[in-house]
């Protein structure tokens, strides 16, 4: 068994280093990009090719957007069950068949829950602007597991030699 020299070690933990730097700064930009790109006015599908859902099931969009419901299916309504303060979406109370058409622009920021009365399991969320969204966490321990993982394999070419 080769003995690693603490140069080597400090090498390592140097490039280790740098990566992370690096990697922060890459996730950070990304997210502040895609907080600033203005987001077209989006479209729910209620219950697509008939199944009892909503398309997409969480929507993520920003203050002001407007989206559109639209029905490909019949006997279906919305029903707003929470929303932050300040939020004006009344949904649609009675049911509705396909072809009918519902738009509302989700002005007051924070996350809108939503269901259809007669089919449990039926539910939605729009996620207006910035809210606690863990979706960035995943990535970044895959990339944190990528340095790691090339740490190892700089560790185990230097022990070869
Ligand atoms: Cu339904």
């Amino acid at each position: 068994m080769s003995y690693i020299g603490g140069s080597t070690v400090r090498k390592i933990l140097a490039i280790n280093l740098t990566l992370m730097l690096v990697l922060t700064f890459a996730t950070v930009s990304a997210e502040i990009n895609s907080t600033n790109e203005a987001n077209p006015t989006a479209t729910v599908i209620v219950g697509p090719e008939g199944d009892w859902v909503f398309d997409p099931q969480t929507l993520e969009i920003e203050p002001g957007d407007t989206v559109e419901f639209v029905w490909e299916d019949n006997g279906h309504n919305i029903n707003v069950l929470e929303q932050p303060d300040g939020g004006d979406w009344e949904g649609v109370s009675d049911l509705q068949d396909e072809g009918y058409v519902h738009t509302h622009t989700f002005t007051a920021e924070g996350r809108y829950e939503y269901t259809c009365d007669p089919h449990p399991g039926m539910d939605g969320t729009i996620i207006v602007g910035e809210v606690e969204d863990e979706e960035d966490v995943p990535g970044f321990t895959f990339l944190i597991a990528m340095v790691a993982a090339i740490s190892v394999a700089v560790i185990y070419r230097w022990k070869k030699r």
